[in-house]
């Protein structure tokens, strides 16, 4: 692909945003009535009202040109069609296979993956059916009887964590009997309060693990397979208690737990788009399979619009190309995510995993340096939490931080008519950041509340608002999974579409290595195995390894 950015269209854009330092959002919605149909999308239930942005006609058009440019359809429909468009791993991208629910085959390498996707969701699905029936029993150590599982223990970390947390969070109306956690980090306390509550008797613990080489999860796993050993006192109950979600059977298998028990997956599956496959086993035990197949029809509703729809129509490309206008022409380094749905709690923490994984490369497909700044920082807080923390930056702040408000139209729950006034804040709050509040509506507001002349100028300027805020406002009628899948899919699209319009690949992550390998060296050096070589670390390093080094011999 030739630099975008010294395509006419990019030059335009340049000019575009210039056109900007004398446009305000405030005023083109009071000349506009249409304004808000004009740039509104809706999906089935799922409206995308864009007219808060920073646009007019012609700066969509641009920006839907740059598109075409990027050659973003042509990628996509490699995507879907299996080529390895991951080209550092050589690997097939396609977690859209994993919710294909038609019946159109999908070729890796001329073999269809569907017939394998079927089967794995085949022995999903029975095996949660034994499970939340309660025929699937624990081990009955001798004397005792097998009892059903009421708890299930995700231990996995990154990708094999935060999608099935963040979907079991915003989906706890349809949990059933079975409680679902979750353990990742490496830090023991997390697995020791999370197994405080627990029976032995009545726990599952899933082992999530694409590469079954990860550190944090197979050291959390052994010390729950102690856990359970101390209380059956038998080998045997592992088979009863432990299952493994995997790409590598080999090492299942030498953990100990029977490949009978295994649920396997594809390496054309990235981590942070694996909630879909067998990574998606808590999801699907906490909600039961209808559940499950419901989100991936979700998101499969999603790979569908996003595959037919023209790009000036098609939610994903939008998003995307909003992000980057920002990104690139108004020097936004971050976005933020605020749903105004408190069981999205977890929503932000698996954006952030995955735009900025995907997205935050420094260099282009073909290894060459980037020309423009690429991947965001993504942030966000459930509303209306976030409105008594940080919003006070996004309103009067220096920097643009452009946001997108997630909402539904009705609650699981309504108390008292509380849900009313969650959604007033969110309504609200894109209102002020779009229409700021002027000097002069100060001025007046201050004198009718009876301040003197000198108050008022004194604090006038703190309280004036720019306005002119970019926002997103994505409404829904209910959390459901369906939707949740949707909104989810919504979003991989959104960082495929600006992955291709950056020309960098958004499925590998070579930047997590380098950490992982230097504590590696350090972990000896720590326990006192080994010594480090003059020179081996920075003195700095060196110090608070020897720091903490004899703080873990005297502990
Ligand atoms: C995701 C990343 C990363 C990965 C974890 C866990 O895209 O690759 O977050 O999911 O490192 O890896 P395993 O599933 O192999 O344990």
């Amino acid at each position: 692909m030739s630099d975008l950015t010294l395509s006419p269209t990019w030059h335009a854009l340049k000019e575009e945003r210039k056109a900007w330092k004398a446009l305000h959002l405030r005023t083109l919605f009071a000349r506009d009535r249409k304004r808000a149909e004009r740039f509104s999308l809706q999906l089935d239930d799922l409206l995308l009202d864009y007219s808060k942005n920073l646009i007019r006609p012609q700066t969509l058009k641009l920006l839907v040109k740059l598109a075409r440019e990027a050659g973003v359809e042509s990628l996509r429909d490699a995507m879907f069609g299996g080529e390895k468009i991951n080209l550092t791993e050589g690997r097939a991208v396609l977690h859209t296979a994993l919710r294909n629910r038609s019946d159109r085959p999908v070729l890796v390498d001329g073999a269809d993956v569907m017939p394998g996707v079927r089967e794995v969701l085949g022995r999903m699905g029975a095996f949660v059916g034994k499970v939340r029936t309660g025929k699937w029993k624990g081990f009955a150590p001798r004397g005792q009887g097998a009892k059903a599982i009421t708890d299930v223990v995700n231990i996995g970390i990154g990708g094999s964590d935060l999608g099935p947390a963040m979907a079991c969070l915003a989906l706890r109306p349809y949990g059933g009997n079975i409680r679902a956690h979750f353990v990742s980090n490496v830090d023991p306390s997390h697995l020791v309060d999370t197994l405080e509550d627990l029976n032995p008797a009545t726990t599952l613990f899933i082992v999530a693990s694409k590469t079954f080489t990860t550190q944090e999860t197979l050291l959390n796993a052994q010390a729950a397979r102690t856990w359970l050993l101390d209380w059956a006192g038998d080998a045997k109950a592992v088979a009863r208690h432990f299952v493994a979600v995997s790409t590598n059977e080999a090492a299942v298998g030498e953990f100990g737990i029977d490949p009978a028990n295994m649920f396997g997956f594809w390496d054309w599956v990235g981590g942070r788009y694996s909630l879909w496959s067998a990574i998606g086993l808590p999801i699907a035990l906490y909600v039961g399979m209808d559940a499950f197949e419901e989100l991936l029809a979700g998101a499969f509703d999603m790979d569908e619009h996003f595959r037919a729809a023209p790009l000036e129509a098609n939610m994903p490309v939008l998003l995307a190309l909003l992000g980057l206008w920002y990104n690139n022409f108004w020097d936004a380094d971050s976005y933020a995510v605020l749903p105004y749905e408190q069981r999205l709690a977890r929503f932000p923490a698996y954006l952030q995993q995955l735009d900025m994984e995907s997205n935050g490369k420094g260099v282009t497909r073909d290894g060459r340096p980037v020309k423009v700044s690429t991947g965001p920082i993504v942030f966000g807080e459930p509303g209306t939490n976030g409105q008594h923390a940080f919003y006070q930056l996004i309103h009067q702040g220096t920097k643009l931080i452009p946001c997108d408000f997630i909402a539904a139209a009705e609650s699981h729950n309504d108390l008292n008519g509380q849900h009313a006034v969650l959604l007033s804040n969110f309504l609200a709050q894109p209102e002020a950041l779009m229409r700021g509040k002027t000097a002069a509506e100060v001025e007046t507001e201050l004198a009718m509340a009876g301040l003197g002349k000198r108050e008022i100028k004194a604090l006038l300027p703190h309280k004036v608002f720019p306005g002119n805020r970019p926002t997103n406002t994505l409404l829904y009628r209910r959390l459901t999974p369906r939707t949740l899948g949707r909104l989810i899919a919504l979003y991989e699209h959104k960082v495929f579409v600006q992955s291709a319009l950056w020309n960098v690949n958004a499925y590998d992550q070579w930047g997590v290595e380098l950490g992982k390998q230097l504590a590696k060296a350090i972990l000896p050096e720590l326990t006192g195995a080994a010594t480090a070589r003059p020179g081996a670390h920075d003195a700095s390093t060196a110090a608070l390894i020897a720091t903490l080094s004899a703080a873990l011999r005297s502990s």
